[in-house]
């Protein structure tokens, strides 16, 4: 099913705003890159939020890319809002957690974790802020895999080109090319900066010997001295990602827009479709008789759940649902 819903949660002031933005931007919902500082962005409109600065209402976004239908929520960071965000996580099947790369996991981050703990939900990891001062791919890497690596093999699927004011781009690990983002210009070369080719190499491995865990037919290549194929790779860690086995990380820069496409590819090639899901307890709301589970799937009986009711002008309550099995017309 070529449809991804994803939530993008983490601790205030983060750039989830600025990243939903630079998102719906790279997919062509708006010709120009809002600003928060501006309040310009698609998913703080209210003025309320523009006047804060800060999400206060979860924001939606619908967009396509390479063929597939991607839902996606930008949640607030501040804990007055928590609920938002848990109600975002319980409506959507996957979550990025965005973190600061100059500042760490926070407080939020913590929370919409244990969140989508409660809900089974598969997750990626995006580290932002890599362009500003003080910013730190290894300090924050040691710090997600300490806080969150005895539950989850957290995998770098990318390295940083630069860091601070020099961060310029990335390495993506699984294909081996190297993403520039130059004066807005973005470049894609074979030619992996030689200061990272030790690292590279040292971390690719890594990220193979993980990939191959998660499916036999690929750890039998894999120790018979094979290489593995750019698909296999995917596939091993995306089976690793759905089964809550494996959280990849990235990186980037929101606000200058570097190395955010990336993420969209990255939430096509792990993060669950609908029917990747566990079927879900339900009540029949007429009975209140529970049916223990109903199957994530067109075919089966109506179920939703909605997750937020906003309050557009002229439009009275809007009740914004997931629909989870069956049919709406
Ligand atoms: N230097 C730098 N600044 C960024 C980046 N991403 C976002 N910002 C800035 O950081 C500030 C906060 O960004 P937001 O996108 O509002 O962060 P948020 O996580 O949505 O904040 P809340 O909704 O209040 O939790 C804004 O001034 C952004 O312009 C980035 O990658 N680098
Ligand atoms: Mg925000």
């Amino acid at each position: 099913m070529k449809i991804r819903s994803v939530a993008i949660v983490g601790h205030n002031g983060v750039g989830k705003t600025s990243l939903a933005e630079a998102l719906a931007f790279n997919a062509g919902l708006t010709n120009r890159l809002g600003r928060v500082r501006d309040g310009t962005t698609i998913t703080d409109y209210n003025s309320d939020e523009i006047k804060r600065q800060m999400t206060i209402d979860s924001g939606l976004i619908t967009s396509e890319w390479n063929g597939y239908k991607i839902y996606l929520v930008d949640t607030p960071g501040y804990a007055d809002f928590s609920c938002d965000v848990k109600q975002s996580l319980r409506a959507f099947d996957g979550a990025i957690f965005l973190v600061d790369a100059t500042s760490g996991i926070g407080v939020a981050a913590e929370t919409a974790w244990e969140y989508a703990d409660e809900f089974e939900m598969p997750r990626l990891i995006f580290v932002n802020m890599m362009d500003k001062e003080s910013a730190s791919w290894n300090s924050i890497l040691g710090e997600l895999q300490e806080r969150w690596g005895a539950s989850f093999k957290v995998t770098p699927v990318q390295l940083p080109i630069g860091e601070e004011a020099n961060f310029r781009g990335v390495v993506d690990l699984i294909s081996m090319k190297a993403l520039t983002y130059l004066d807005g210009k973005e470049t894609e070369t074979a030619e992996i900066p030689a200061e990272l080719s030790e690292e590279v190499s040292r971390i690719r491995g890594e990220l193979v010997e993980t990939s191959a865990e998660n499916d036999d037919a690929l750890i039998e290549k894999y120790l018979e001295g094979e290489e593995l194929t750019i698909d296999e790779l995917k596939k091993g860690l995306r089976a690793g990602v759905v089964q809550r086995k494996i959280v990849p990380v990235l990186c980037g820069c929101a606000y200058k827009n570097i190395a955010v496409k990336p993420l969209y590819d990255a939430i096509i090639d792990y993060m669950p479709s609908p029917l990747e899901r566990q079927s879900l307890p339900v009540t029949i709301p007429k009975t209140g008789k529970e049916e223990e589970t109903r199957k994530f799937s067109p075919d089966t009986p109506f179920t939703a759940y909605v997750f937020k009711k906003v309050n557009k002008p002229h439009l009275r309550d809007v009740q914004l649902l997931r629909v989870y099995s069956g049919k709406l017309s």
